[in-house]
């Protein structure tokens, strides 16, 4: 599908603020890709196409993964908005027939992060936490800075600041969150 369609049909499907953060995560992606001789396109399709399932109902969400087999957990149970991204990946295949295994991977991962992340997924995991339209989350400024210069290093401090953030919230974390950070404790600065 041309990305000129896509975007048109994210427009008609998300809501107009749900659109614009769309757009700076895209971009975002992009002169990341740019920055890290990653390719640019393929950032900016995987970034067009992340939250492509925010703003569906839970119910639906709920029933897409029950009719095509993708396993709910229980935390995912209890937090259907944690099911965009698992979706998305999905919808990106069916619906915008994107066919790129990392791209589709980019999206499934990008609320959770996983372990051995891809350079692709890393950038988008980054870029939709750093977007232009985002509001300011403490550490930020150190977040948009770092990404021009270091991936890793920015991966771990929005993965810091996220747990940080859920911790002090009360939020309960996916285990893959967690997963996530630790791997990257561990193995992120090698
Ligand atoms: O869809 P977006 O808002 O653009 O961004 P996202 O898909 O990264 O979702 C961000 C939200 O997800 C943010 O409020 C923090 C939350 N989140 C991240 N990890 C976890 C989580 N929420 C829960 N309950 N558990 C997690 O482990
Ligand atoms: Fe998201
Ligand atoms: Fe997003």
């Amino acid at each position: 599908m041309e990305l000129k369609k896509i975007r048109k049909k994210l427009e008609k499907e998300l809501d107009s603020k749900r659109f614009e953060h769309t757009l700076g995560v895209a971009y975002t992606a992009s002169a990341l890709a740019m920055c890290h001789q990653a390719d640019p396109e393929k950032a900016l399709l995987a970034g067009m196409l992340h939250d492509c399932a925010k703003c569906m109902s839970n119910d639906k969400k709920i029933a897409i993964c029950e009719k095509h087999h993708i396993p709910i957990s229980d935390i995912e149970r209890q937090n259907p908005f944690l099911l965009h991204a698992k979706v998305g990946s999905y919808l990106a295949k069916k619906e915008f027939h994107v066919h790129d295994g990392d791209i589709l991977n980019a999206i499934a991962s990008h609320t959770t992060g996983r372990p051995a992340m891809s350079q692709l997924e890393k950038i988008i995991y980054i870029a939709d936490y750093m977007e232009p339209g985002r509001k300011q989350a403490p550490g930020l400024s150190v977040v948009r800075k770092l990404a021009f210069q270091n991936l890793d290093r920015a991966l771990l401090q929005i993965l810091k600041d996220t747990l940080e953030y859920l911790q002090d919230m009360d939020i309960p974390f996916d285990p893959m969150t967690q997963t996530t950070y630790d791997y990257y404790v561990t193995n992120g600065l090698s």
